[in-house]
Parts: structure tokens; C-alpha cells; sequence
């Protein structure tokens, strides 16, 4: 058997995704796992290669661990993107340097920087052209056939230029081309793929494992390189082939968060019925032991896609990250952003917030319409719409999009670095509004969203939207108990009463509050239900006859039964709930329901009123997920602090100061 080493390189602690900040509160050592070399490991011939994972966000090895590690293997195989770069350069420089294991690369980095590495513009794309030997553009799948052969070919490291492994027409494109987004010869079908080796990792080290669903998207916003690498339409899996990865997961003894990381969740409405529907089978089978969250369009809350969101619920989301980017439709209009125009971002907000489901989003500031006055807008929809996770950065031109290409024609594009983590990047193009007000601009949003006071009072403002869903296994774990009050002793004890600590508590108080009061709702209806129930029922032999009141009353009540057929009743299959749901729909327009049918949806209805209650009841759900948001809170104000400093002094956020030599037309 041959070796194969995988390497993941270290994220900087300083983004907003790394998550660093709060690990030690949560007892995990990374969020997720390097699910690009895992999955990559279960594609290669499992009976040539065995594999050992290296993932330095997990741990750091010393030097000469890693050397000996590099040393005792057949080949490296690395997978990154681009904010991993200077990790994957010090692993060259350091412990691989004089090693004659080759160095396989792949994933975003491979795929997006492929042409600075093959023709090296600087000191860190050189080490990277010398210590590579080959790079795998896109998925791997189409790949591994030749890079086994090329591998047994030439089985040790040259420095000579990588060999990179790409459609012959992506190549032959011109930069920015998009033409070959939709040749399904390039983007292959995507289903039958085996599941990511689990194995490789102690699954315990992560807060959260991935399931890929679909990969592609059908947009073409301007600045995005993922249709360049995965497609420009979506590719979807089977519910079958869901469901064994779900399988494969829950395998692991894993509970908790799973990332559906598709590029765009609602890429493929009719295929995400089918996807949808297998994964809130498999969670009513299991007893919902997953917690899911996703990126998704922002057409996804427009009339023809919004039924997918109850569908959402069902399976477990929890979170959905909307890609909403500035609030101006000018921008979007420059950005291609369409689908946010036709649909008002803050409709697909409420719409999940209504639904139980949190919004986390992205936001770009830059672009040639923005002002110094983008910034305060963007904070104002922030704080307006309760998200509480507001990843904002600089707008980036990513290699071989349409965006780069512009800024290049034009000569604004600044190719000093090109370092792609949103929150402590070199500005590298020259922006219209002047470098002066990029920087106090996004300085602005940093300091206004990321104050811990401002992050309390978002966080209490998301809690008063969400309507909690029952789509969830309510039971907190030890983890999750010592986790609150680790950051409890932190953020609420100790020192002087200080404003921070008085909007700490005002969101614990809000939170109980919400939690009561929403226990007196429940109850409350509980009762008025019953009564109705007595009513009726008393009333009636063997039909129910319904006036329009009746009718209304009844159609909630089904609603109630319809979510407690699917979390409580997993003997009865999916589309048996649907049948029952449709048939008493049916006669209630009719205005005639069977008694014993009526009898079913009224018992359900308890049910959902039942499991609802429990969800309050001390620790109740508003109070968890304040205690929780507290706690992302931790790491957010700690890394914008970090960055904020580094501005203020002059590093970090580097921007060019000389005068623009050239306008776009
Ligand atoms: C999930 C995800 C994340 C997750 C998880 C990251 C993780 N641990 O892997 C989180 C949310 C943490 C994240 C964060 C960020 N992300 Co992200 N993320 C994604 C997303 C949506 C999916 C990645 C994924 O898991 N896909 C599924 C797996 C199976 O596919 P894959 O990784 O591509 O692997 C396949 C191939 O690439 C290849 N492959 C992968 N590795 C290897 C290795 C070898 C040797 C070979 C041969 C092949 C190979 O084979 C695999 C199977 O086909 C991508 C979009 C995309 N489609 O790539 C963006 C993406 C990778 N993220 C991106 C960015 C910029 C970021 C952030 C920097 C955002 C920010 N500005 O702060 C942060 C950085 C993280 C940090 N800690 O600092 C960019 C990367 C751009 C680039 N070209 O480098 C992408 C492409 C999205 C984008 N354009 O905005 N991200
Ligand atoms: S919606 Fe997202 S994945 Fe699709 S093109 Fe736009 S940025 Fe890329």
C-alpha cells in the first residue's frame, strides 16, 4: 500500500470563520473538518493508498514532525483556499524543503490561483511553484485516473513547474470566460459519489461535520469563482445517496451541527424536494440529531421558492447564510446580483426569522457605487434585521472572474497580495470612492456591528423575531451546559457593573422573559383548544360539519397536527402525513370532516402544543440561543478588535494611497 499524507494548512485566527476565539468555550479545536481531502481520500483506490490526515487547525506539529511524516510518505496531498496559502508556504519553506515526496494541490486555491502559481509573480507564488508538483483544477473525481498514473510515473518531487490538471477548454478560454459553464462534459454528474472517510478524523475535534448535497449555481453574480470551478448550473445528489451520507455521518456518533456547504442550496428547487424530503426522513428515524444550516439565494423567499422554506424547517435548518451584499440595488446591479433586486433581501430575512430559522449574511463594501454612506446603510440593515452574523468585507477580486478582468482592463487591480479573508485583506484594486473612505468606511462597520454592546442588542432583537421551530432535539448536552457558563463567568461576572455587562444581562433578562411568555402563549391555546375540541366533539356523531369559523380554526389546528405528525410520529412514513394532511385539507374546504379523522387532527394538535411547551421550559430556547450568540459574540469582538488595531496602526488593511491613474468608462 502507498501513503498518502493529507494535509489541511492552518486558517488565520483572525476571521470571522475561523471561530478560533471561542473553542476553548466549547471544547472542540476547529469547526469543521477538511471535508474537500476527505472526500477526496474516498475517491482515490482504497486498496493502493492508505491515508493519514494532518489538520494544523486541529493542532500544530513541531518541524521536524511534520518532516518525518513528509519524509515517510509516498506523496502530500494539500487542499486549501486561498486564505490557507500562508500556511501552505510555510510548510514548503520549512519541512518539506529537501524532501523528495511529491506535493499534490487541490481545491480553491488550486482551482482559482492556478495561473500565479504556474507563472509566479512573487516570492510566495515561487515557493508554491517549486514546491508543487502537481495542481488539481475543480473536483477531483475526473482527475484521479491520470494523477495515479502520473504519480507511479514520477513518483518523487522536482522543481520544476507543477503539472496542473484541467479541461483542455477552460484553459484555452480567455480569462473571464463563462462560456464553458454550462458543458456537462467538464461539470459531471455528481451523484454515486462514495462518502467522505470519516474515519480519518476524530470527529469529536469539530463543532460541526459537512454534507454536500448540490454543487454549481445558476447566477452569475460578477465577483464569484465557484461556478468557475464547480458550474454554472446545479448539479444535484440522489435523496438515496443523502440519506447514506447522513447514514455515514450519524455513523461516527456524531450529533449536532451538520453544514449542508452547497454553493447555493436552492440552485435546484425539484431536486431539493427530493433532497429535503430524505433528510427529514432520516432525522424523524433518528429522533433529529442533526442541526442543519446552509447557504442559500436570496430568491429562495420569493412566491414560486418560499414553500421550500416550511420544507427547511422539517429537516432541522437552523441557520441559512444569504449572500446579501449591500443593500443598494445599484451595487447589485454593478455585481450582477439580480436575484437580490427582484426579491427585497428583507422579505427572505423575515421570512426564515418567521420560520425559526436564523440569517446569517454576507456584505460587500466597494463596490463603484458604494459611498462612505454604504457604510451607515449597511449597519442600518444589520441592526434593522436582527442578523447577527454580518460577515463584512472588502470587495475582492477573485482570479478569472469578470470582476478581475474589469478591474485589470481598467488598471485599478493591485495584484500586490491577493489574500481573500474578508476581514484582514489587502485592498487589491483601486476603489472609486477613494482608498481614505474604504478604509474609515469599513472601519465604521467594524466598529458599529462588532461593539459587544451593539452585538447584545442585535442579538436580543433576533431572538424577538425567531418563532423557534420544533424541528430540533431540544436536550442540551454537558458540552453545551459548561460552554454557557464558562462564557457566563466571562461575560457576566467579575469587575465593575459595566455597560457591556448591563447589556449582557438585559439579553439573558429578555430572554427568560420571551421564554415565560411564550409558555403562558402555549398554554393559553392549549386550553382554548381544548375547550373548542369539547364542543365540537361533543356535538358531533360520526361527521363534523364546519362553518367558515370552524374551518379557519380547523386549518390551524392542522397545521399544528402537521408538524407533530412529522417530529413525534416516525412509524408513520413521510408521505403517509402528507396523504392524511391533504385528504383532511380536502374536507375541511368541503366543510364536512369525518369525526374520527377530526379526532386525529385535534390529538396531533395537542401533541405540537405539548413538544412546543417544552422548548421554553427553563433552559428555554430564547435563552439558549442568547447564551449561544453570546458566545459567537466572544469571537467576533475578538478578531475585529485584533483587526481594528492592526488598521489603526497602519497594518492589516493596506490600502494604496496613490492617485487613481484610470477611471472606468
Ligand atoms: C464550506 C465552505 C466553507 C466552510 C468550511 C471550510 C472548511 N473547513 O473546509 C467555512 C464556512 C468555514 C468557510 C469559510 C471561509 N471560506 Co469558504 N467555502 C465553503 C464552500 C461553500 C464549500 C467548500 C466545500 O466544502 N465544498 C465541498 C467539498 C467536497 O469540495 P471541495 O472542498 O472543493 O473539494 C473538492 C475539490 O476542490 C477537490 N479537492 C479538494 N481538496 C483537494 C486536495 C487534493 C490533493 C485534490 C487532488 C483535490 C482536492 O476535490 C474535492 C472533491 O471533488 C466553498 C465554495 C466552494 N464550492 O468551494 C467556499 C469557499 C471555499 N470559501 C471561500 C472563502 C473565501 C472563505 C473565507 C475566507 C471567507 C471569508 N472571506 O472569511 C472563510 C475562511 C475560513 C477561515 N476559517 O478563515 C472561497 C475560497 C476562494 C478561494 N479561491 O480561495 C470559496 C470558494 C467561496 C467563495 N468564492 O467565496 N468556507
Ligand atoms: S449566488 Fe453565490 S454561488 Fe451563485 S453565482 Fe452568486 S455568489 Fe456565486
Amino acid at each position: 500500500m502507498k501513503k498518502g499524507l493529507l494535509v489541511a494548512p492552518e486558517f488565520p485566527a483572525d476571521s470571522f470563520w475561523s471561530f478560533k476565539y471561542v473553542m476553548k468555550y466549547i471544547r472542540r479545536k476547529a469547526p469543521f473538518p477538511p471535508l474537500g481531502l476527505l472526500t477526496f481520500a474516498a475517491l482515490m483506490p482504497q486498496d493502493e493508498w492508505e491515508f493519514e490526515l494532518v489538520d494544523l487547525n486541529v493542532g500544530r506539529l513541531s518541524s521536524q514532525q511534520l518532516r518525518k511524516k513528509i519524509q515517510d510518505s509516498d506523496t502530500v496531498f494539500a487542499g486549501a483556499m486561498n486564505v490557507q496559502r500562508d500556511s501552505l508556504v510555510e510548510l514548503l519553506k520549512g519541512p518539506a524543503h529537501g524532501t523528495d515526496t511529491p506535493w499534490v494541490l487541490g481545491g480553491p486555491l488550486a482551482s482559482t490561483y492556478r495561473s500565479s502559481i504556474m507563472d509566479p509573480r512573487n516570492e510566495q507564488d515561487a515557493v508554491l511553484h517549486r514546491g508543487l508538483d502537481y495542481l488539481v483544477w475543480g473536483e477531483a473525481s475526473p482527475w484521479i485516473a491520470e494523477l495515479n498514473r502520473r504519480l507511479e510515473e514520477t513518483p518523487t518531487h522536482s522543481d520544476a513547474s507543477p503539472f496542473l490538471f484541467i479541461p483542455e477548454r477552460v484553459l484555452n478560454e480567455p480569462e473571464a470566460s463563462r462560456k464553458y459553464l454550462q458543458d456537462r462534459s467538464i461539470f459531471e454528474p455528481f451523484d454515486g459519489l462514495p462518502s467522505p472517510r470519516w474515519d480519518l478524523i476524530d470527529v469529536g475535534h469539530y463543532r460541526a461535520l459537512m454534507l454536500q448535497t448540490t454543487a454549481g449555481c445558476r447566477f452569475r453574480c460578477n465577483f464569484c469563482d465557484i461556478i468557475q470551478f464547480n458550474g454554472g448550473f446545479p448539479r444535484a445528489k440522489g435523496g438515496t445517496d443523502v440519506t447514506r451520507e447522513l447514514q455515514a455521518i450519524y455513523d461516527t456518533g456524531f450529533r449536532g451541527g451538520v453544514f449542508t456547504v452547497d454553493d447555493n442550496f436552492v440552485s435546484e428547487p425539484k431536486a431539493m424536494e427530493e433532497i429535503l424530503d430524505a433528510m427529514t426522513e432520516f432525522q424523524r428515524q433518528h429522533d433529529y440529531p442533526f442541526e442543519f444550516f446552509t447557504q442559500a439565494s436570496i430568491d429562495l423567499g420569493k412566491e414560486s421558492l418560499a414553500y421550500l422554506v416550511p420544507l427547511m424547517q422539517q429537516a432541522g435548518f437552523a441557520t441559512v447564510f444569504l449572500g446579501i451584499e449591500n443593500p443598494d440595488p445599484a451595487a447589485l446591479r454593478q455585481m450582477n446580483k439580480i436575484q437580490n433586486i427582484k426579491t427585497a433581501p428583507k422579505d427572505t430575512i423575515g421570512l426564515l426569522q418567521k420560520n425559526g430559522i436564523e440569517v446569517q449574511a454576507g456584505f460587500i463594501f466597494g463596490a463603484d457605487t458604494d459611498t462612505r454612506q454604504t457604510a451607515d446603510n449597511i449597519v442600518d440593515f444589520v441592526e434593522k434585521n436582527g442578523v447577527f452574523s454580518a460577515m463584512t468585507g472588502t470587495l475582492t477580486p477573485l482570479p478569472h472572474t469578470p470582476l478581475y478582468v474589469e478591474l485589470k482592463e481598467q488598471g485599478r487591480l493591485l495584484e500586490a497580495e491577493l489574500a481573500c479573508n474578508n476581514v484582514d485583506d489587502t485592498v487589491q484594486f483601486k476603489p472609486l470612492m477613494g482608498a481614505d473612505n474604504l478604509q474609515s468606511g469599513f472601519l465604521h462597520i467594524l466598529e458599529s456591528l462588532f461593539s459587544q454592546q451593539a452585538m447584545y442588542g442585535r442579538a436580543e432583537r433576533l431572538i424577538g423575531r425567531l418563532d423557534t421551530h420544533i424541528f430540533t432535539n431540544s436536550h442540551l448536552d454537558m458540552g453545551q451546559v459548561l460552554a454557557a457558563l464558562r462564557s457566563f463567568a466571562r461575560q457576566g461576572l467579575g469587575g465593575l457593573w459595566t455597560k457591556e455587562q448591563r447589556g449582557y444581562f438585559h439579553l439573558l433578562r429578555r430572554a427568560v422573559q420571551l421564554d415565560r411568555q411564550f409558555l403562558r402563549d402555549i398554554h393559553s391555546e392549549t386550553r382554548n383548544l381544548g375547550s373548542y375540541w369539547d364542543k365540537m366533539g361533543a356535538a358531533a356523531k360520526n361527521y363534523i360539519e364546519l362553518d367558515g369559523q370552524d374551518a379557519k380554526r380547523f386549518a390551524e389546528m392542522l397545521s399544528y397536527a402537521q408538524d407533530a405528525l412529522v417530529r413525534c410520529r416516525p412509524d408513520m412514513g413521510l408521505t403517509e402525513v402528507q396523504d392524511f394532511v391533504q385528504r383532511v385539507r380536502e374536507a375541511v374546504a368541503q366543510g364536512v370532516l369525518p369525526r374520527a379523522e377530526a379526532q386525529s387532527v385535534y390529538e396531533a394538535a395537542r401533541e405540537y402544543l405539548h413538544t412546543k411547551r417544552a422548548l421554553f421550559q427553563f433552559p428555554g430556547s430564547h435563552l439558549v440561543k442568547a447564551l449561544e450568540l453570546s458566545i459567537v459574540g466572544i469571537h467576533y469582538g475578538t478578531v475585529v478588535e485584533h483587526v481594528l488595531t492592526k488598521m489603526r496602526e497602519g497594518r492589516g488593511l493596506t490600502l494604496s494611497t496613490e492617485p487613481m491613474s484610470t477611471r472606468p468608462v
